[in-house]
């Protein structure tokens, strides 16, 4: 058939005619109606494109084409985040130098699959973070980050992973695990940079409130701050000078306290634990340190600890206190030390009981006194509490607090579960920390100009299992002259965390190919703040995070002027197939190719996104993709007859159906709806097929509004129908209200087939709805009343039948 719809044909020809003819590439300095229309760049992996990527940059690239046709100047740049431990071990595991097999990698992802799905990628603003052109600036940003405070190397214990022999930031643990590899993680004390997101902590949380995100994203962003609002008081030690600072977010329950317990890394322990105690302290403080931060915060575990001998003074009451040590104490959250109140906090009630440890009540849900047999956490009238004694407990805790303030022991503070961010990595993959260790000197930044400092091959790329990066055994790379003294001094040998690369890709874009800044400040502030920004939500604490951190930072340095990077950000859904998540391990990952191959990238798209709601994700199963390929075949044999004519649509019908469908599918676009759109086309497709003649004005629009779905086959059907223009130039379609309006008709009521009543109805009453307006109709349920209602049949837009026994 010489008429037969050739997805391979029409996909090849458009493609390559879109790039010659530059179709979606932006002149970015002249573009007068800018929308950056971003999506989260791929790591490519040697397994290639994974449909859950195709199914996210097509919903990215439905709403870019959606724009463009609203005659916007859309921008929708595509790269590569390649560097990191993943594609490491990747490397390692297949025994391929990262060198040689990441630009193997790429090569797949562009030529064999990104290219041919039909999205607008603008491939003159392809970036690589590998590129020497591009990590230079990461480099040097983090230079910058130096020089304003912003980073900052400490010793501390962090997570390490045994098996990658790589430190890890708290985001790349789950439940205790490695995130790549599974392996139980171990805690280490090394010297790691780290980025001072902390600074930025209350700016985070606050912008949340205005920033037009995925309220699921915001949401965990805010868990991840965790900001608590309480207060830092200040116990003084009975044996000796020192003094001891806890968090609580319950300054009300200060006349409870009955022990103090601190975290095994507490700085004090060894000062304060006395001679007959202090062996089993650091025997407990040392088993301890081995367990996991997850283990550590299992609140259903037995709970442990050493009494260290000393004593606490509770400033309220000048009553002495021990002061323990315990694990359930963690180091990283307020000041590493709790004032514990076994009467009001379950995990000090537990403990309490262990040791036999005093337990005052303080507040009473009733007013009286009790024998407290489980700590009762909730708010009441204070009781054991001196001058606050009756008083409602909400109130106590911020006199309380106000109290310790004007007593010098205490003030109200504000704590934060967010950490500083650990960028270094002994690992291989990524780019080079630019500092140098100086003997005389200390800690020399590598002088701008002397950026950048290039990760150099090392044929054994391997961790080496001393905790020190593989670069560290190329002298070449490690001895250097200090830039300040000219001494010998050796370079930092760790690499940065892969999140920095990614943390900044999208101001890159705007200057891919710029190798004298960082960006042009003049692109950035026509084009950023991102418009749209879609990508996967399990990026919400670590990417996301970042992102914002840097904006923010970029802000403070004065290098633009607007501190958050997306206008608006919308997570999407997860693909599964056939109920199960898609991952590697379970095997079931689907690659795209076969099917861009069997049915069309058009298809493919389509399908993928059919599947459910955009925002939800949807369940991959290989039969439902011929229903689409069978809906596409449709619209090109509706576009393809030889009778299609010019004449004006005047039918009220037809006219309703047509400006119902734009207005729906404009709408659903508009919020990600795809998968609604969607199936509004097919209602309208199969409208269209039963009108008596097929006119022109009618197929347009069906190809207007199919374009970002199916964008080959209706340019190939724009074009067909005689159209010099481009459809994905050709504008978005209006609707007039007028004829959208839902037609009213005259439906009727019968009995065992008799006509009992008719009522005004729309003509897209359902079944349910008809039968609840027939038994509102006395005429007909006087018929039906006090008999079995055996059978209901209904004829869409017209009639119910009730047959009645
Ligand atoms: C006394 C108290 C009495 C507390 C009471 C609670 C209930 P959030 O809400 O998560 O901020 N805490 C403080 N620092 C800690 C640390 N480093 N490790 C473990 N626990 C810590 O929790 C704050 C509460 O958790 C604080 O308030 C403190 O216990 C404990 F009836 O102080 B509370
Ligand atoms: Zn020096």
């Amino acid at each position: 058939m010489v008429n037969a719809y050739d997805h391979r044909k029409i996909e090849t020809y458009w493609q390559k005619r879109w790039t010659e003819e530059r179709t979606y590439n932006v002149d970015i300095a002249k573009a007068k109606r800018p929308f950056y229309n971003l999506m989260m760049f791929p790591y490519p992996s040697a397994e290639g494109l994974h449909v859950g990527n195709v199914f996210a940059f097509t919903g990215a690239d439905i709403f870019g084409r959606f724009k463009k046709a609203h005659g916007f100047d859309v921008f929708e740049p595509i790269g590569f985040d390649a560097f990191g431990i993943h594609s490491e071990n990747h490397a390692l595991k297949v025994d391929m130098h990262p060198w040689d097999l990441i630009p193997k990698n790429i090569r797949n992802f562009k030529e064999n699959q990104l290219q041919r799905m039909g999205a607008m990628f603008d491939w003159a603003h392809e970036i690589n973070t590998t590129d020497i052109g591009y990590y230079r600036w990461t480099q040097w940003i983090f230079l910058q980050l130096l020089k304003h405070g912003l980073a900052y190397r400490k010793d501390g214990l962090v997570n390490w992973c045994p098996s990658c022999q790589t430190v890890l930031s708290n985001e790349q643990v789950a439940e205790g695990v490695c995130e790549r590899c599974d392996s139980k993680i171990t805690k280490k004390k090394l010297k790691q940079w780290h980025l001072r997101i902390t600074k930025y902590a209350q700016k985070l949380l606050d912008n949340l409130t205005w920033i037009d995100w995925s309220e699921k994203t915001k949401s965990a962003q805010r868990r991840w701050i965790g900001r608590s609002n309480g207060a830092e008081v200040v116990f003084n030690l009975d044996a000796c000078q020192d003094e001891l600072k806890v968090f609580t977010t319950r300054p009300d329950t200060l006349f409870g306290v009955t022990y103090i317990a601190l975290a095994p890394e507490h700085p004090l322990i060894e000062k304060i634990s006395t001679e007959e105690f202090r062996d089993d302290v650091a025997v407990y403080v040392e088993e301890a340190l081995r367990k996991t931060a997850i283990e550590r915060e299992t609140a259903e575990r037995e709970k442990t600890g050493v009494f260290t001998g000393c004593y606490a003074l509770n400033p309220v009451n000048q009553q002495k206190i021990p002061i323990w040590v315990s694990d359930y104490v963690l180091m990283g959250y307020g000041t590493g030390a709790i004032m514990a109140v076994p009467a009001h906090d379950t995990r000090d009630f537990e403990f309490a009981k262990k040791f036999n440890l005093p337990i005052v009540e303080v507040i009473s849900a009733d007013g009286s006194l009790h024998e407290i047999e489980d700590a009762y956490t909730g708010e009441g009238t204070m009781v054991n509490s001196g001058q606050f004694d009756g008083m409602n407990s909400a109130e106590a805790l911020l006199r309380i607090t106000a109290w310790c303030a004007e007593q010098g022991f205490g003030r109200a503070s504000v704590s934060y579960r967010l950490r500083d961010w650990g960028i270094s990595r002994q690992r291989y993959w990524g780019p080079p920390v630019p500092v140098i260790h100086c003997e005389h000197c200390g800690i020399v930044p590598v002088p701008e100009q002397d950026l950048p400092i290039e990760l150099p091959y090392v044929e054994n790329f391997k961790p080496h299992g001393t905790g020190q990066s593989p670069l560290s055994m190329v002298p070449e790379f490690v001895q250097v002259k200090c830039p300040d003294c000219g001494a010998n001094a050796q370079r930092d040998c760790d690499v940065m965390d892969n999140f920095l690369d990614s943390a900044w890709f999208f101001f890159r874009y705007l200057s891919a190919n710029d190798d004298q800044q960082i960006f042009d400040a003049d692109l950035v502030k026509k084009w950023m703040p991102v418009d749209m920004y879609i990508g996967g939500n399990e990026h919400a604490v670590l990417h996301l995070m970042y992102t914002r951190f840097l904006t923010m930072a970029f802000k403070d340095m004065g290098l633009i002027d607007f501190e958050e990077p997306f206008k608006k950000f919308r997570a999407h859904g997860l693909l599964i197939k056939e109920g199960i998540k898609m991952s590697k391990s379970k095997g079931n990952v689907i690659n795209p190719d076969s099917y861009i191959e069997k049915y069309g990238a058009d298809t493919l798209r389509s399908y993928l996104i059919f599947l459910g709601p955009y925002t939800d994700g949807g369940d991959f199963r290989d039969s439902g993709i011929i229903g689409i390929r069978r809906f596409l075949d449709k619209v090109w044999r509706l576009c393809t007859v030889d009778c299609i004519v010019d004449q004006p649509i005047s039918d009220n019908a037809e006219l309703h159906l047509m400006h119902k469908t734009i207005k729906k599918v404009t709408h659903d676009i508009e919020h990600l709806a795809y998968n609604t759109a969607l199936s509004s086309l097919m209602v309208y497709v199969k409208g269209l097929q039963q009108w008596e003649i097929v006119k022109r004005e009618a197929l347009e629009i069906l190809l207007k509004l199919l374009h970002p779905f199916a964008p080959h086959v209706a340019h190939e059907l724009f074009k067909r129908l005689g159209n010099e223009i481009l459809v994905a130039d050709a504008g978005w379609p209006n609707w007039n209200e007028q004829y959208c309006q839902v037609e009213e008709i005259e439906f009727v009521f019968t009995v065992n087939g008799k006509p009992r009543g008719k009522s005004r109805q729309s003509v897209d009453i359902t079944a349910e709805q008809a039968w609840a307006v027939a038994n509102e109709i006395e005429a007909v349920t006087s018929f039906i009343a006090n008999k079995d209602v055996v059978n209901k049949i209904f004829i869409p837009g017209k009639l119910l039948n009730i047959v009645v026994k």
